[in-house]
């Protein structure tokens, strides 16, 4: 979230587009209703009608993976109707940078592309520089090649009858969505976007999310109270584990993966550190350096030193342009080029697309390692239903794992603030967290590689490792210490005192951190920051509810990013009934600002956006795989065999994987003329492995089923009840119908599409529950991230004459 959770209340308008934030993130849900009570109008645009759609002032059904025509219609109509917020745009977005010559659109393609390896070379969306290697800019936005004109002409095939025949949303329904929110474009109001997997989740999904960022540039809505681009965070601690990288392709604090084009320590640092010469740009990764050593110093200890690079080449290295998330790793494993593995905290046979061939890919593992709270498909899949056990010959080993009441240790919300969890009880038996579990596990590794040599022994002897599990010391290697004695401002600190903020942090080798952008986390001064409670703000901070001293958020505490965006160039804030930062007596109160830099007008100030290279919010965006505006493209399995936005159907670059098993439909397959999406429950928690073990959440939702429009269960002559099959080019499900008018049929392409939509929650080791919904979706992924496209897929389906799966 660039906000968080209680600045939700602050709004005038509330998107929630790609989420089921009622029953997802019940807690969002309070401060959806504070800001509803005071007057903001709440939207639900979602296929589904839910309990979210109940508590909005109205819901707006879609089609899955239409998105971008969706938003692309709103862009058009914020620019056509004037409703942007000019000032804002001008100074503060990229809007008025010009386009490099080389940048160009059309049929659908962006320039740059290769058809042969399915890549766009980047370099051909650049700025065009002036002779001191600054961008050019006209704030005046007429410029042809500026970035507000081509993104105008870019969105102008985005008429509201293209986007209604290719949504399948009634142009009065846009035009309700769209008038309500831009009304937002003013200094004075703010509107909010609330979204999760129903943008992710999409071979677009990345380029879903940066329309909303174009919208929110527009209408001067990001670095605002009641403001921002909100990702509701799954997972209770997935925002921790993004920060600290449970990811193949980055290391903690955001940092680029090492791949092996990038061999030594300068390499590394040559090709992450972007440089700017703009005087009025903070361009602040050109600290990298700062933070990289300091991870290594975490890494490696004493033996990490400026003169050997700080180890760096002592680290694994990726090979370049290779993917390593779960559908490649599971496809490697299909080939059998895997032979052992560690699968700890998840259930892919439930969770990943293509459940058949992950299943079957699992097959050719020699040993696995799992660590369960109960047996799942994962650490049970040798004797799933059909499998001869003997013929599997994995060997399983399952640990008992700690429950989460039985640990302790940080939790990052979405909104980036750090809390406490406190341990309940201590874990019983052998049970362990998976902290006590790894240091054994590596202390172990450490003293055999000691032992026995073998290739580069140093990479793992070498690392600093703690003995045993301690969250508070962890905490503490977080935040990053002094590894010499050093002086910050007139303060002294001793070597192996916490750093105070990143600011502290040095590539001379003395700091260590293992997360920059935590640092300030937890300090001398203060101590462990996750568990501070105080409800003490100033007036200004409690009239939008700050509270700073409650926890702490990174980074430096800064709870509305770029909120240097939300002040005029002399430092006064555009909203004064809800401002979040000043310029005041020469300092800025309110939130931690951007950096302490004076207000823009006074000529020594930095624009806002200091994260982008050239501080500016980017309207045009070069650094994604798909292109710097987003487009509407068909999802990879579409019930249409045409875009009405251009001649390319799917996107050019999405990811796929290839094997006899990853089948996918022609478009407009008439053997599988339905969309279908798929979502978590209320009651269970995704691939369900936990909530079908608790009795009294598997008695709520106790089956398998699949909601579908009356209409469409009367052309299938299915009622109410029914036992149904569903049916994709991978796989088959068994379910009942629920007949519903939460699913409605949508008018599309001139012709009436249906849409049904399934929990992903069943699985066979929960008898008569039925089993994994993924056996339908496809192995095809978003081109910058590879999130698989969970939610949208074609399917066909049909009453079935007997039921195997499901208790009847
Ligand atoms: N009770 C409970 N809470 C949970 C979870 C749980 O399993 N149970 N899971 C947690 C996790 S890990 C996560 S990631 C989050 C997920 O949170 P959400 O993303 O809110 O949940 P989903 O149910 O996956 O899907 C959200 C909505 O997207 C809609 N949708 C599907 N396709 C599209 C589309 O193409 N466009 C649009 N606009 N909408 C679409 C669906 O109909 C659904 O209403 O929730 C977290 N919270
Ligand atoms: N079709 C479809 N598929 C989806 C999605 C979708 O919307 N549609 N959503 C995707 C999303 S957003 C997510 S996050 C994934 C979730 O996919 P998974 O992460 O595979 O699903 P979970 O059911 O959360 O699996 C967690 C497992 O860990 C166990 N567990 C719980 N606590 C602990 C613990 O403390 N220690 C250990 N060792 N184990 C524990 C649980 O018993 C459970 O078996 O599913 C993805 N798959
Ligand atoms: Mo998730």
């Amino acid at each position: 979230m660039t906000n968080h959770w209680i600045d939700i209340k602050n709004a005038d308008a509330i998107l929630i587009m790609g989420s089921n934030a009622a029953e997802h993130h019940p807690i969002s849900f309070k401060w959806v209703l504070q800001a509803k009570d005071k007057g903001a109008t709440v939207m639900h645009v979602d296929p589904k009608f839910s309990r979210t759609s109940a508590r909005s002032d109205f819901h707006v059904p879609l089609r899955s993976g239409t998105d971008i025509a969706f938003l692309g219609g709103m862009i058009k109509y914020i620019l056509d109707n004037e409703k942007y917020f000019k000032e804002y745009v001008a100074n503060y977005t990229n809007a008025a940078l010009v386009v490099g010559k080389d940048y160009g659109f059309k049929d659908g393609i962006f320039t740059g592309y290769d058809p042969k390896t399915r890549s766009y070379d980047k370099s051909k969306w650049g700025f065009e520089m002036d002779a001191d290697g600054v961008p050019v800019r006209d704030v005046s936005l007429q410029n042809p090649r500026c970035v507000f004109r081509l993104m105008q002409e870019h969105y102008s095939r985005y008429d509201l009858d293209t986007v209604s025949a290719t949504t399948g949303v009634s142009k009065e329904n846009l035009l309700k969505v769209y008038e309500a929110f831009a009304a937002t474009g003013r200094p004075d109001k703010a509107g909010t976007v609330m979204y999760a997997l129903g943008w992710t989740q999409h071979t677009v999904g990345v380029q879903n999310i940066r329309s909303a960022a174009i919208i929110q540039l527009l209408l001067g809505n990001i670095g605002v109270a009641g403001g921002g681009i909100n990702a509701l965070r799954g997972e209770p601690n997935v925002q921790g584990s993004t920060d600290h990288t449970l990811l193949y392709h980055i290391i903690p604090g955001y940092m680029a993966m090492p791949h092996n084009g990038w061999q030594t320590y300068d390499e590394y640092i040559k090709a992450n550190t972007p440089v700017s010469n703009d005087p009025m740009s903070a361009n602040w990764w050109q600290h990298k350096p700062k933070y990289f050593a300091s991870l290594l110093k975490a890494w490696y200890g004493d033996h990490a030193t400026k003169e050997n690079g700080f180890c760096y080449e002592l680290l694994p290295k990726i090979e370049k342009g290779e993917d390593y998330s779960y559908m490649f790793l599971f496809d490697r494993m299909y080939q059998n080029k895997i032979r052992g593995g560690i699968i700890i905290g998840l259930n892919p046979m439930n969770s990943v697309p293509n459940t058949n061939k992950v299943r079957k890919a699992l097959d050719n593992l020699e040993w696995l390692v799992t660590s369960e709270l109960h047996h799942s498909e994962t650490t049970d899949n040798w004797h799933r239903p059909g499998v001869d056990p003997k013929t599997v010959k994995t060997e399983v080993f399952l640990l008992p794992s700690a429950h989460r009441l039985e640990k302790e240790g940080s939790v990052t919300n979405s909104g980036r603030w750090l809390l406490w969890h406190y341990q309940t009880i201590k874990p019983a038996f052998e049970a362990r967290s998976f902290g006590d579990l790894f240091c054994g596990f590596m202390k172990r590794v450490q003293a055999l590689y000691g032992k026995e040599g073998g290739t580069l022994p140093e990479a793992v002897t070498w690392l600093d490792y703690p003995d045993a599990y301690d969250p508070d010391d962890l905490c503490q290697r977080i935040n990053g210490r002094f590894t010499a004695d050093s002086k910050v401002g007139d303060k002294l600190y001793k070597k192996g005192q916490q750093v105070p903020s990143f600011t502290a942090l040095k590539d001379d080798g003395s700091t260590m951190s293992l997360n920059w952008l935590y640092a300030g986390s937890y300090t001398e001064e203060d101590g462990n920051k996750c568990k501070r409670r105080s409800t003490k703000q100033t007036e200004m901070q409690a009239n939008i509810g700050l509270f700073p001293n409650w926890s702490w958020c990174w980074p430096v505490n800064r709870r509305i990013l770029y909120n240097r965006a939300s002040v005029d160039l002399n430092g006064k804030p555009y909203n004064t009934a809800k401002a979040v930062i000043e310029w005041k007596d020469g300092k800025w109160i309110g939130d931690v600002p951007d950096g302490g830099w004076p207000p823009m007008a006074s000529g020594k100030g930095k624009y806002p956006f200091i994260m982008s290279k050239h501080g500016l919010g980017q309207i045009f965006g070069p650094g994604r795989q798909d292109g710097p505006f987003s487009e509407h493209y068909e999802p990879v399995e579409t019930p249409v065999d045409s875009n009405k936005f251009s001649k390319q159907l799917n996107s050019p670059v999405y990811k796929f994987v290839s094997s006899n098993m990853d089948k996918l439909a022609k478009p407009a397959d008439p053997k599988y003329p339905i969309v279908l999406t798929t979502y978590s429950l209320t009651e269970h928690w995704c691939g369900g492995g936990e909530t079908r073990n608790v009795p009294n959440l598997l008695e709520a939702e106790p089956q398998q089923y699949v909601e579908m429009s009356p209409e469409l269960a009367q052309e299938k002559g299915i009622k109410n009840g029914d036992g149904v099959i569903i049916e994709s080019a991978r796989g088959k499900v068994e379910a009942i119908a629920m007949v519903t008018v939460r699913m409605r049929p949508l008018k599309v392409h001139g012709r009436i599409i249906h849409e049904i939509g399934m929990p992903f929650c069943f699985g066979w080791t929960t008898p008569g529950t039925g089993d994994a919904t993924n056996r339908l979706t496809p192995s095809v992924g978003d081109p910058n991230t590879t999130i698989p496209e969970y939610k949208a897929c074609c399917v066909n389906v049909r009453k079935a004459d007997k039921l195997t799966e499901l208790a009847t």
